[in-house]
């Protein structure tokens, strides 16, 4: 297997969203031992340590569309920049949430590197809201509208480029909470979504080998990996601020990751919304190292 040099990047984010503790996720995770489960396969991993946060706008703020805007964005542009410098570097960029409004910053950071790059979504939401389909502001619920263009323009235009993907190269997998307006974007656009149905029909082993049929048929140069930790059920991942019942199981998960680590396609990965204030002893985080084993190469014999 091909050894990596795995650059960590923490984003204690927890302003895309309103429910407190996501801030402390990339803590959680590293204290479930992902260093040394990625460095016992073979990977050399550097911990890049984390990327500094503001605070909240909540009195500051005129715009209840974007709740924390500025800090959100400013954010965003540092963790682009870092997301930059290791790519330059060529290492594998590995960023831990953090709550999903990461991804702004994490694909602002990658996609100039690629011509054709493509994103699964691993989440129980499409994260497709705008401004104006957002039900609650929370700018976690949009980080894949803004990186096909659409959004507030401070968080399209993060290093100065837009849009940062194609519609067609997205495939969302695991989604059971679609807003009507996400819903409409995902046909005009023509996104590619796998919801609970198709895994629940097909089974992951299809689903996934499907996703990258797809693709390789649409000529990527990479793959990022946003993995939302709701997008399992949360019987297996308590940890999240927003639990969706119904979801994909840790099995499921784990063959998922370890499809995708056969394939090579994958270049980069987030992991997010882990809540360790909202879980049990610290389950989340594990799930989320287990995960990250599997897709990082980890062999049982
Ligand atoms: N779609 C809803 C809820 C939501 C999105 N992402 C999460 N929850 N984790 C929204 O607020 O945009
Ligand atoms: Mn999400
Ligand atoms: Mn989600």
């Amino acid at each position: 297997m091909h050894k990596l040099n795995i650059s960590l990047i923490g984003v204690p984010m927890d302003l895309g969203q309103t429910r407190r503790g996501v801030d402390m996720g990339p803590s959680a995770i590293r204290y479930a031992g992902v260093v040394e489960r990625l460095e016992a396969i073979g990977h050399k991993v550097i911990d890049e340590g984390d990327i500094q946060i503001g605070v909240s706008e909540r009195e500051l703020t005129e715009d209840t569309h974007f709740r924390n805007l500025t800090a959100v964005t400013e954010a965003s542009t540092k963790l682009a920049n870092k997301v930059h410098d290791v790519i330059e570097q060529h290492h594998f960029p590995l960023v831990l949430g953090g709550d999903h409004s990461i991804a702004i910053g994490t694909l602002a950071g990658l996609a100039d590197h690629y011509e054709n790059l493509g994103v699964i979504w691993y989440d129980a939401h499409a994260d497709l809201n705008t401004g104006d389909t957002s039900p609650s502001g929370n700018i976690h619920g949009m980080p894949l509208a803004v990186s096909i263009g659409l959004g507030h323009e401070k968080l399209v235009n993060i290093r100065d480029y837009a849009p940062k993907v194609k519609p067609e190269n997205i495939v969302i997998i695991g989604a059971r909470s679609v807003d009507p307006g996400e819903r409409e974007l995902i046909k005009e656009k023509g996104i590619k979504v796998y919801t609970m149905h198709e895994v629940d029909r097909e089974g992951m082993t299809d689903v996934i080998q499907d996703a990258i049929i797809y693709l390789k048929g649409r000529n990527v140069d990479g793959v990022h990996l946003s993995l939302d930790l709701d997008g399992i059920d949360p019987l297996y991942t308590p940890g999240v601020g927003t639990p969706v019942p119904g979801g994909i199981t840790y099995r499921e998960s784990h063959l998922a990751m370890e499809i995708l680590q056969d394939s090579g396609l994958i270049t980069s990965a987030e992991f997010v919304e882990v809540n360790p204030i909202l879980d049990e002893k610290n389950k989340t985080a594990d799930v989320a190292v287990a995960l990250m084993g599997s897709l990082f190469g980890e062999k049982l014999v």
